[in-house]
């Protein structure tokens, strides 16, 4: 389906003609264009993005969740003298408006000021990195602890709830539907052979041994910038899974993803390692920035958070490698399996890792 960019671009209040549209980032989920707007004879970036709406079929409700977040934050940002522009997002509403636009195919689009001299990473190479991210996404939570306004709207029920994921995927290998899971053998088996390690977390946010809090939910280090010239942490983006939910997940998935040395969809798993000088940098800056928020039980669990989520996330990639790709986009025959094979890699290693994981949060 081709995109008429220049009326959805029209749609917000850009205040310019637009130049061009591309589309941006390594999102599995929604549809990123970066737009070019002529202002006054300057070329200005924006972000446009169509929500998915197979992942988010309520987006009033989710899009209520992002402007709450984003003006909590951007309140915060003013006080402490900081860019509100730069280290929070800001959406731009429509003509009308409104904080999201429906097009003529009742797809649902939303505009943000573009962030300049920051990038997103897929993967890290250095231990300042890995920092900066972990004390990004820790300031994050810390910052929503006083979010106003009642509990956020869950906008995927059950996201993290790794023993349900673990019943779905039961279900998609029970049903089978394009005869893969003999391609799969091997991540089958390794996933029958977990069962009873992924219960821990769910469990003590169901007993209250956890705290439940305000987290983001997909922690992934390609949805943080790092500024260009300072390397800072500076802004979470990717705001559609903030939710009640435990620290913890977010924790392990920065683990999961910046402590690789390879991207997620690789395919030479012998590229796949975990460092352990990663994951030492990443619990300092996350430490340090959520300096008496933790309570024992959730710093007690941060090393085995790592495999945890690791864990689930390949799960999913298997259960929709099983379903027929229908969940994550995939660009090449097998993706999902191949993303599901470094998962189960780095889940492996941080197995074996656990005790000098624990060493090192133990301080
Ligand atoms: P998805 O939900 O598909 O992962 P994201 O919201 O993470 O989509 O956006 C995809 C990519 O677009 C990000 O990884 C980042 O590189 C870029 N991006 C998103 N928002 C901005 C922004 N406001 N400024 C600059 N780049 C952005
Ligand atoms: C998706 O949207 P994106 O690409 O940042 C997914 C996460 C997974 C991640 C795996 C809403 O994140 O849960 O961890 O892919 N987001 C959703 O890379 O399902
Ligand atoms: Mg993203």
């Amino acid at each position: 389906m081709t995109v008429n960019m220049k009326a959805i671009a029209a749609a917000f209040d850009l205040r310019g003609n637009m130049i061009s549209a591309e589309p941006y980032g390594s999102g599995h989920i929604n549809d990123t264009y970066k737009v070019v707007i002529d202002q006054g004879g300057l070329s200005v970036n924006y972000i446009l993005q169509r929500v998915n709406q197979n992942v988010f079929p309520n987006v009033e409700k989710l899009m209520e969740n992002i402007q709450r977040v984003t003006a909590h934050l951007g309140k915060k940002i003013i006080e402490r003298g900081g860019n509100p522009t730069r280290e929070t997002l800001t959406l731009i509403p429509t003509k009308e408006g409104k904080t999201f636009y429906r097009d003529a195919e009742g797809g649902c689009w939303r505009a943000y000021i573009f962030i300049y001299g920051a990038r997103t990473y897929d993967f890290v190479s250095d231990t300042k990195q890995a920092f900066e991210a972990a004390s990004a996404f820790g300031n994050f939570q810390k910052q929503l602890a006083d979010l106003p306004g009642g509990p956020v709207f869950e906008s995927i029920p059950n996201f993290h709830n790794t023993p349900k994921r673990f019943e779905n995927f039961l279900n998609s290998l029970k049903a089978d539907k394009l005869n893969r899971a003999a391609s799969a053998k091997k991540e089958i088996d390794f996933c029958l052979a977990r069962q009873d390690k992924i219960g821990a977390v769910v469990k003590g946010l169901a007993d209250g041994s956890i705290p439940t809090r305000v987290t983001h939910n997909d922690t992934k280090i390609n949805n943080v910038l790092l500024d260009d010239t300072t390397g800072a942490g500076i802004c979470v983006i990717d705001l559609d899974t903030v939710m009640p939910g435990s620290v913890l997940y977010d924790f392990g998935d920065e683990v999961r993803t910046t402590t690789a040395t390879a991207a997620e969809d690789e395919r030479d798993l012998s590229k796949v390692n975990f460092r352990l000088d990663l994951f030492e940098a990443l619990v300092k800056g996350y430490l340090q920035a959520t300096e008496g928020m933790l309570v024992p039980a959730e710093r007690n669990y941060l090393a085995e958070s790592g495999a945890l989520i690791t864990f689930e996330i390949g799960l999913r990639f298997l259960t929709d490698y099983l379903d027929g790709d229908i969940y994550f986009k995939v660009h090449r025959d097998g993706h999902n399996l191949d993303r599901c094979r470094t998962q189960f890699e780095m889940t492996r290693q941080m197995d074996e890792q656990l005790d000098k994981m624990q060493a090192i949060v133990n301080g």
